[in-house]
């Protein structure tokens, strides 16, 4: 690593202990922090005789970033006061990976029933660094096919394939493309501008651009389709001109090596929300990289965080927008479900285009640009300028944003939870009984929601988020199920992080406490179908599901958890919504892909040989939802987990 010495700690104290109802903001996740070591397995019951001297290699220990040592840049703070503690972590934080040793090379095997021994003892891959960014020797060679068949799909979309030209389906209506936005640059003829014919709908169904992170150590099948960042910033995807990178956590030495060598000296502009001794620390950082600088997002909310995920690729060839979960960390791209959308490759509009040219019928492109407006910073003057340039009409997401403000009249439903109400009115099918389809929340961190569910979870926010056509707009959301889809104790512990895992689900005890409510809403995280039940989620994902979970009416992908901070929350009687942190994500809805009967059929698990479905939607989970039994618990980061080792033979053991 090419950081320098790691000055981690101490971080305590930026936040003082709030009074006000300041509380619904998420722990700030303390990858940096003073932290309690997963110490070793215990003695008390791991017998001498189970000792076993594990090869580092057989852990991908050999890496660097690998190892023990995750842990004690996720871990909790000592205080159990969530606002006490700093959003640190960061590139600080970050640094810290790898450059202490594995604190216990020797690991222990724990007898352990419910262990699966498959998941400690696997070969996990020898590191990210064989993402096939780097140098052939390193790739695997499915991996390579892999890519390709990724450029196939996403890069080389001006290639129409076989033509033929046909009817307009059925009630296509003016919310769907028309044939000519795409004519500017697909070589296909005789669109006439209106018409709307069955190649095109398969055409632009046939990538959701939905993806998600690569994970060590499970099987190459499991993996197909799923990107590295080496993959996203890879070549085959587009030449980099520049880049802007925004997030929470980010290791600057580590993310520039995940640009390939030719592209690591381009303008890399970071927008993150750091601040003070943190903020210096990554300037710091990034002191060695001439090209790379730095933008401070506004945070003039107590407790807002900067969680915007999202890379803005500016190509030879075009424009390309990513937005996903996941921070700017080794760890965050290793053995986590992590959620990735990746735009089409946007051509360049022609000099001279009007302002309103390179629209998406979704409005993804003024949506963006307001987004990246609101931040009132110099800085992205000139990505915004980029974004108008290019031709985004072939999205077929809706951009969900979250932007600090008490946002009031029109800017009102421009964020958080009510732009979904708000989408989801104007552009969302109604069905036939809305009361029996239910609504699924998966996050990993929760904020403190109120004394009951009252409060907000199942008044406003389940309000905007049971809406379903115009007809349906806030009508007996009540009656909608809800399914809230969080890991419990058990999934942390057997995961192939094991506990450390948890340093990436920072809800914290004095939250969990006030809210036992909560507790009966709470469903496991379970992904067999895609091989990831063991990769715990920093994914955050939110749907409306059929009553036997067969269709989905929309799905997000986002990075707000399930927090006020980050959906808002109504103040002086709905005049205005208050919103702490930013956030975004994207919005799927059936009749932008050209799905006329306003339903994704649900499709889980990979289809054989890496292909995907065109009409169904690749929900990351095992649905329907499986409730807690009583003896489940969802993860606290913050208090111990002594009696039972982890995966690794570790326990939990937070100061
Ligand atoms: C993140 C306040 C954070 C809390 C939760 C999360 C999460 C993040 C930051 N700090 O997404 O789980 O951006 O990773």
């Amino acid at each position: 690593m090419s950081g320098g010495v790691s000055k981690v700690q101490s971080q305590h104290g930026r936040w003082t202990v709030s009074s006000s109802d300041e509380e619904d903001a998420e722990p700030a996740r303390q990858t940096g922090g003073p932290f309690l070591l997963t110490q070793s397995v215990r003695k008390d019951y791991v017998s001498d005789s189970d000792e076993t001297v594990v090869d580092e290699e057989e852990f991908g220990a050999a890496d660097s970033g690998q190892g023990s040592t995750a842990s004690s840049t996720h871990g909790p703070l000592g205080s159990g006061h969530s606002r006490e503690s700093p959003p640190s972590p960061r590139a600080s934080a970050a640094r810290k990976i790898g450059q202490e040793p594995a604190s216990n090379p020797i690991k222990t095997e724990a007898p352990d029933p419910g262990r699966q021994p498959s998941l400690a003892l696997k070969r996990l891959r020898p590191s990210s660094e064989s993402g096939w960014g780097v140098s052939s020797s390193d790739e695997e060679p499915d991996t390579k096919a892999e890519a390709r068949q990724v450029k196939e799909e996403l890069v080389d979309q001006r290639s129409p394939g076989p033509m033929k030209k046909k009817q307009r389906p059925e009630g296509t209506d003016h919310h769907y493309p028309s044939a000519s936005s795409a004519a500017a640059w697909s070589p296909k003829p005789e669109s006439d501008g209106e018409t709307l014919d069955k190649w095109d709908v398969l055409e632009k169904a046939k990538s959701f651009g939905f993806y998600l992170t690569k994970v060590s150590g499970i099987p190459a099948k499991d993996n197909c389709g799923a990107l590295h960042i080496k993959d996203i910033l890879s070549p085959l995807f587009g030449t980099i001109k520049a880049s802007a990178q925004f997030n929470y956590c980010i290791d600057i030495p580590w993310l520039v090596k995940q640009y390939p060598e030719e592209f690591r000296t381009k303008p890399l502009l970071i927008v993150h929300g750091e601040q003070r001794q943190s903020k210096a620390e990554l300037h710091g950082d990034a002191h060695p990289y001439p090209n790379v600088r730095l933008c401070q997002a506004k945070l003039e909310i107590a407790y807002g965080t900067h969680h915007t995920k999202m890379m803005l690729l500016l190509y030879e060839e075009g424009f390309r927008v990513v937005i996903h979960t996941s921070n700017l960390i080794r760890d965050d791209w290793h053995q986590k479900t992590q959620g990735i959308w990746l735009s089409p490759l946007y051509p360049r509009l022609p000099e001279g285009s009007s302002e309103s040219a390179g629209e998406s019928m979704t409005n993804f492109k003024r949506d963006l640009v307001d987004y990246l407006t609101s931040y009132r910073s110099a800085g992205l003057g000139e990505w915004i300028t980029h974004v108008k340039q290019h031709d985004l009409s072939e999205t077929r997401v809706y951009l969900i944003g979250s932007t600090p403000g008490r946002h009031q009249g029109n800017e009102k439903q421009k964020w958080g939870h009510l732009k979904l109400g708000r989408i989801l009115s104007d552009r969302a099918s109604p069905v036939a009984n809305p009361e029996s389809w239910p609504l699924i929340g998966q996050f990993s961190s929760i904020g403190s929601l109120g004394a009951d569910e009252t409060k907000w979870l199942c008044s406003e926010f389940r309000e905007s988020l049971a809406t379903l056509g115009k007809s349906q707009r806030s009508l007996s959301s009540q009656q909608v199920p809800l399914h809230l889809v969080y890991p419990t104790v058990e999934n942390v512990r057997t995961s192939l992080e094991g506990y450390p895992a948890g340093g990436s689900l920072p809800y914290a005890i004095v939250t969990a406490q006030k809210q036992p409510w909560l507790s009966s809403f709470f469903c496991r995280w379970s992904a067999k179908l895609t091989g990831r039940s063991h990769a715990m989620p920093h994914i955050k994902t939110y749907m409306r599901a059929s009553p036997d979970f067969g269709e989905l009416a929309w799905f997000v992908v986002t990075s707000a958890n399930l927090s006020k901070a980050a959906w808002g929350m109504l103040e002086k009687n709905g005049f205005q919504l208050m919103i702490r942190s930013y956030e975004l994500g994207v919005l799927y809805l059936p009749k932008a892909f050209g799905i006329e009967t306003g339903r994704f059929s649900v499709h889980q698990g990979r289809l054989p040989d890496c292909q995907v479905s065109e009409m169904s939607f690749p929900v990351p989970y095992d649905l329907p939802p499986q409730r807690y039994s009583s003896k489940d618990r969802p993860w606290i980061w913050n208090i111990p987990y002594l009696h039972a080792p982890d995966t690794n033979g570790n326990v939990w053991a937070p100061s």
